[in-house]
C-alpha cells in the first residue's frame, strides 16, 4: 500500500490508520505543486491528498477509511458491513468529510472564496464560526463516550485528529471543547500517532504534560 499525503493535512488520518493496521506501507508527501502534477492527477484528478494505492488508486478520505476498515477486519477499526454500529461509522465519516472538513477550506484558502485580499480576514472569521457549529455537534455527541463510536477506537477518531488539530489556534480553540480535547489527547499519547508525527516532522498540538 502507498499513501500520498502531506504533513498536517487530512491525509494524517489515513497515515495513522496505516500505522494502527501494522502492515507494510509507504507514504509519499506531496507539496502543492506535486498535488497538481500531471502524474499525480492521474491518480487523483481533484489534485488533493489523500490518495491510497492498494492495487488500485483510491481517492476521497471517507472512501479510503472505509476501504481500510473492510480490508483489515483484524485491526478492528470500525464495525463490519452489516454489523451493529456500521451506520454510525457511515454517519460520522460523512459528517467529518462533508460538513466539518469543508468548513475549514475558506480559513486555509480565503483567496478561493473572495477576490479582495482585504476581505480575507472576514472570510476566515466566518469559517471559524462554521467550524464551531460542527465542533459543537461533535462535542455533544462525545458526552459519556470514550471514542467517537463509543468504547472502541475507530477510523473516525483518526479522521477527527487532524481536523481538531487545525482549530487549536482558533478564537474558540479545540481546547475549549473538553470532550474533543480529551479524545485528541488520547490520540496524541498513542505511539502510532507519535510515529506519524515523527515521520511527518510535525508535533501534536496538545501539550501532553499539561
Ligand atoms: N474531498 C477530499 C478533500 C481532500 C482535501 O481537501 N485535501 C486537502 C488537504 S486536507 C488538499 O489536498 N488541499 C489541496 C488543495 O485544495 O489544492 C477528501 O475528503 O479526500
Amino acid at each position: 500500500m502507498k499513501l500520498y499525503s502531506a504533513p498536517g493535512t487530512c491525509g494524517t488520518a489515513m497515515h495513522i490508520v496505516l500505522e494502527w493496521i501494522g502492515k507494510p506501507y509507504e507514504v509519499e508527501h506531496l507539496d502543492f505543486a506535486g498535488m497538481k502534477s500531471p502524474e499525480y492527477l492521474k491518480l487523483n484528478p481533484a489534485g488533493v491528498v489523500p490518495t491510497l494505492v492498494d492495487e488500485e488508486p483510491l481517492s476521497e478520505g471517507l472512501a479510503i477509511l472505509l476501504h481500510l476498515v473492510d480490508q483489515n477486519p483484524e485491526a478492528n477499526l470500525g464495525p463490519a458491513a452489516g454489523a451493529e454500529g456500521r451506520d454510525q461509522l457511515y454517519r460520522w465519516l460523512a459528517f467529518l468529510s462533508a460538513t466539518l472538513h469543508p468548513f475549514f477550506w475558506p480559513y486555509f484558502m480565503p483567496m478561493r472564496y473572495h477576490a479582495d485580499e482585504a476581505q480575507f480576514g472576514a472570510v476566515k472569521d466566518a469559517a471559524q464560526v462554521r467550524v464551531g457549529t460542527a465542533l459543537d455537534v461533535i462535542e455533544a455527541h462525545l458526552d459519556g463516550k470514550t471514542w467517537m463510536l463509543g468504547d472502541e477506537k475507530s477510523v473516525v477518531d483518526a479522521f477527527l485528529y487532524p481536523m481538531a488539530n487545525w482549530a487549536y489556534g482558533f478564537d474558540k480553540p479545540t481546547s475549549a471543547y473538553p470532550n474533543i480535547d480529551r479524545v485528541i489527547r488520547q490520540l496524541a499519547a498513542d505511539p502510532a500517532v507519535q510515529r506519524v508525527h515523527e515521520e511527518q516532522g510535525t508535533s501534536p498540538k496538545v501539550d501532553l504534560a499539561a
